[in-house]
This record gives structure tokens, sequence and C-alpha cells, in this order.
């Protein structure tokens, strides 16, 4: 039975993905860690540990402490939140990495590390992304991806740590809500349709970009940390894709459910920067050979569940 620690444990993907890995593995087998205490749910459900991961040695105390010998590096800042505090975006997506794979290496841990569609940039094809191609991000967050991928696969190559990788899409949840992202959008739109009937997005109405539903975005962490290592031909990072929609094609889908809803547009220049320099759509076949990736979600799907799970935590009656 694997030992695993979850670094981010209170964030978007952390809090599902703990729950999730608790239900697999057992709970005494996974432990929660963030800088700040997370919900109860995560916190007192199972063993939780308060740990900053610039610091190396907590990080190794706690990896020691309980033996463990899987780690799923989760914290990190967000694309738009890096471009307010760049210095702080290079210091802790970088400097968190670093340390995990350190502490990795010293005591024979395997590493998932998320990389993102914001790993790619402006000079990137935008459609049909290959799982291998220029990656010239102009983002600071972008660079800390590209920079991952390739520390992840030198601590792989170098040292044998068995480091393995997917670029995230947008990932929209009804469980926790993403902290200072590009694609955030994907996720506010179900909340102020719900409680409005009204959302003002921040990017222009053809947007397109690949996102994912949290569902399919767990199963992919879980699924390429069981893979057969043999199989796998790249590391860090596999493309993965669940469906690629604009601001109005979402819109759309949600006015099947709320015929009432309205989408107006403010764009923020920053936001809608970053998301012109992003993929339309990737191309997963490399993940989808090597090691059986395959999402359950489209958005018509997604949009179903989302405003069912998402009325029921709300209290709203549709
Ligand atoms: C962001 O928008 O920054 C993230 C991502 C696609 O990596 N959701």
């Amino acid at each position: 039975m694997k030992r695993i620690l979850v670094v981010g444990a209170g964030g978007q993907i952390g809090s599902e993905l703990t729950t999730e890995l608790r239900k697999r593995y057992g709970t005494e087998n996974v432990v929660a860690s963030d800088k700040r205490r997370p919900s109860e749910e995560i916190a007192e459900t199972g063993p939780f540990e308060l740990l900053d991961c610039t610091d190396r040695d907590a990080v190794k105390r706690v990896v020691q402490r309980y033996k463990v010998d899987t780690i799923y590096h989760l914290a990190a800042l967000l694309s738009a939140v890096g471009e307010k505090n760049p210095l702080l975006a290079w210091n802790v997506n970088m400097g968190c990495l670093l340390n995990v794979l350190e502490v990795a290496k010293e005591n024979n841990c395997a590493v998932f590390f998320p990389s993102s569609i914001g790993a790619f940039g402006p000079n990137t094809p935008k459609d049909n992304t290959p799982q291998d191609t220029i990656q010239r991000p102009n983002t600071i967050y972008g660079i800390t991806k590209v920079a991952g991928e390739l520390l992840c696969d030198y601590y792989h190559q170098k040292f044998g740590v068995d480091t393995r990788g997917v670029r995230f899409p947008g990932l929209i949840s009804y469980v926790a809500l993403p902290g200072g992202g590009t694609t955030d959008y994907a996720v506010e739109i179900y909340y102020e349709a719900l409680k409005h009937g009204k959302y003002t997005c921040y990017l222009k109405p053809d947007t397109r970009m690949d996102m994912m539903y949290m569902p399919d975005a767990i199963k992919a962490a879980i699924d390429i940390m069981e893979a057969d290592g043999r199989k796998l031909i790249h590391r860090n990072a596999f493309n993965i894709t669940a469906m690629s929609f604009s601001p109005v094609e979402i819109a759309q889908e949600i006015k099947k459910h709320i015929p009432d809803f309205v989408i107006e547009y403010d764009i923020d220049p920053v936001r809608q920067a970053i998301a012109d320099s992003w993929p339309n759509r990737i191309d997963d076949s490399a993940a989808r050979t090597e090691w059986g990736w395959e999402p359950e979600y489209d958005l018509e799907s997604m949009t179903t569940d989302m405003i069912e799970k998402l009325s029921s935590k709300l209290s709203i009656k549709l």
C-alpha cells in the first residue's frame, strides 16, 4: 500500500484529490498538508500537517515521519496572480518543487507534478497542439511550468526519481474555488448564473481554451501515478484535455438549464492576453496511448452535474 503526502491539500485540486486518495489507499496512508488549515473534511478525517513547502527541512521531516513513498506536489501560484507578483511566483513554484524533488531523491519517493496548458506560449501551434512542440510561454506561471517539467525529467534521468506529470487545462469544480487563474471564469459563471442569473466575463466571447471537470482531473492524477512506468515514453508532462469551449459556448449550455441567464463582457487585458497565448485545443493522444487516459465528462454532462450539485450546495431551487 502506498504512503502518500499531498502538498497543497487545501487547494482546488488538493481538496478533492485528498478525499479520493483516502478512499482508495486508506485514510491513514494519505497525509494532507498545507500552509493554512484547510476544511474540516481534509484536516480532521485523516493525518494533517501544517507545512510550508518553501522549508525543505520541514518537507523532509513530514516525509520521514510518515514514511512517505509518493508525493503529490500541488502547491503553486496560478497564472493571473503570478503576473501580479512574478518574483513570489518564481520563488514558490520553483523553490517548493526543488525542495520536493530533493527530498524525494533522498527518501526514494515518486513525485506527481501538475503542469498546465500555461506551459505553452504565443508561438505554440494553437489547434491540436502536439505533445512535443514549441514551449516559449510569456507568463511567469508558464515559465515555472516549463522549468518544472524539465526539472522533473532531469531528476528522473539523473537520479532515478519516478517523476510523472500532466498538463492540466482549466479545471471546473463545485467543491473548492480556484485561486487566481485565467480559466477561473468557467467556475465563477456557474455560481453567478445560479445566484444572480447573470455573469460579467473578463474574457472575450470567442476565447477558446481546454477545460476539464474535476472528477476527470482527479482520475488523471491517480491513473498516471498507477501507470506501468515501462510503458511511459513521456513523463513530464502529458497533454490531457476533456473539452474545449469559449465563454459564449458555456453560457449557451447554462441557458439550457437557466433560460433567463445573461452573460456580459468587461475584458481584463491581462487575463485576455494570457488566454490568447494559450492553445485552443491540445492533442492528448500520447496520454491516451501510453497510459490509457480517457475523460468521462464533456461540456453538456459537466454542466448538468455542476448545476445539480451547486444548486444543492447553495440551497437554490431551480
Ligand atoms: C490557470 O488558469 O492559471 C490555471 C491553469 C490552466 O493552469 N487554471
